[in-house]
């Protein structure tokens, strides 16, 4: 038996053996705690019970359409002034030729994600879906973070509903998690002044779920953020996930300084990485999923994440270039076989999924 390093730890064991759950104070406890192990220990126990040793996966490709934007939040490298040399957006034909591009057939989800471009009306959003809908019938297309869809509706003069709606008659499939960040508001003023506030991003979620489009959920960590703050984010998210069970996953993503104003900061460290996705999965008790990005945290360490509450290691992804304009140094693609070699080393069940985590493969 695993001998807790903080006394507060055991009370933690406690509730977690009795299915109790994790009050804002447990959370900012964990997260300062320095037993990392005792943590981790009793993430795998919550892992284990809401997944067996289920390791999850997709056969994906991601799609980044356009790098213009003009939040310019201050944690990006990725965007940039339609101005810039560097500026890009890809025109339909250019979406259907990268999505054409993916390298391990059986591709089961495209992803797709970009910046909030000035010009361009929902018809080009919705002639997007579309266009990829017609050629890939089979591929579910999990496209638009809350902040796209809030742009996209702006643009247009539509309420979100109704942007929503169209683009689910367009293909829409569910929508990812990204734009979240940090959902104090305080903190978003310093980061992403730009950005929808976090109440809007919740209510676009919430909104979502009410038409039968689930997504992810997402916090960007390991800036300036305190412990508080994370705690905040995870409970907020609970409550939502409480009203509407339209969550699939959690994804904590470690923020990559390089290139952007806040280039002087660190980034994060392995402990950071394991200690956010342990305590994420002991705190949000009603998410089904924890997955851990290896693009941002790298193979090795998402491996190791597997026994410390994580159940799901993304995908193949082929092309990423919003980690990677901020300097990760890891692949942006990874074979199949891979993926399914790190989940066997580690003594779990490789399983490949679909979006929706309906069982494609279990490749035991
Ligand atoms: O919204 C931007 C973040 C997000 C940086 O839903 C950065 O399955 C780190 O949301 N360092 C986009 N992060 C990516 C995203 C995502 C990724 C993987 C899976 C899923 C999913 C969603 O990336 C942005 C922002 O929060 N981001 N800049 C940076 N420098
Ligand atoms: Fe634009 Fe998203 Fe980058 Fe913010 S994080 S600047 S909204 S692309």
């Amino acid at each position: 038996m695993y001998r807790f390093r903080d006394s507060f730890i055991s009370e933690i064991a406690e509730k977690v053996n009795n299915g109790i759950r994790l009050t804002f104070e447990d959370g900012v406890n964990l997260f300062n705690s320095k037993d990392l192990l005792g943590t981790g220990y009793l993430a795998n126990i919550v892992r284990e019970q809401k997944n067996s040793d289920n390791t999850y996966f997709i056969n994906n490709r991601h799609i980044n359409y356009t790098n213009i934007c003009i939040n310019r939040c201050r944690f990006c490298a990725f965007s940039k002034d339609s101005v810039d040399p560097d500026a890009y957006w890809m025109s339909i034909e250019e979406v259907l030729n990268s999505a054409s591009k993916y390298k391990n057939g059986n591709v089961s989800e495209f992803h797709i994600v970009g910046g909030l471009h000035p010009d361009l009306s929902i018809e080009y959003y919705i002639d997007m879906l579309g266009a990829l809908h017609d050629r890939y019938p089979d591929v579910h297309l999990q496209a638009f973070t809350a902040v796209e869809i809030a742009h996209i509706a702006d643009i247009a003069g539509l309420s979100v509903k109704e942007t929503l709606i169209k683009l689910k008659e367009a293909g829409l499939g569910s929508i990812p998690g990204g734009g979240a960040e940090v959902f104090s508001e305080k903190l978003r003023k310093e980061i992403c002044p730009q950005k929808i506030s976090g109440a809007d991003w919740m209510s676009i979620m919430e909104t979502a779920h009410s038409l039968g489009i689930h997504s992810n959920a997402t916090m960007l960590y390991g800036h300036i953020e305190s412990v508080e703050d994370r705690a905040r984010h995870l409970i907020m998210l609970r409550e939502l996930q409480d009203r509407t069970n339209g969550f699939m996953s959690f994804i904590p993503l470690a923020f990559h300084p390089k290139n952007t104003d806040l280039g002087f900061l660190s980034g994060t460290s392995g402990y950071v990485d394991l200690k956010v996705l342990a305590v994420s999965r002991l705190m949000l008790d009603n998410f089904q999923h924890i997955k851990a990005f290896w693009i941002m945290i790298g193979t090795k360490l998402a491996q190791l994440s597997l026994s410390f509450g994580v159940d799901d290691l993304d995908g193949t992804v082929v092309e990423e270039k919003i980690t990677h304009s901020a300097g990760a140094e890891t692949e942006e693609f990874i074979e199949k076989e891979e993926i399914i070699r790190l989940i066997k080393d580690a003594g779990r069940i490789p399983v490949e999924r679909d979006t929706l985590y309906s069982e494609l493969k279990c490749l035991k």
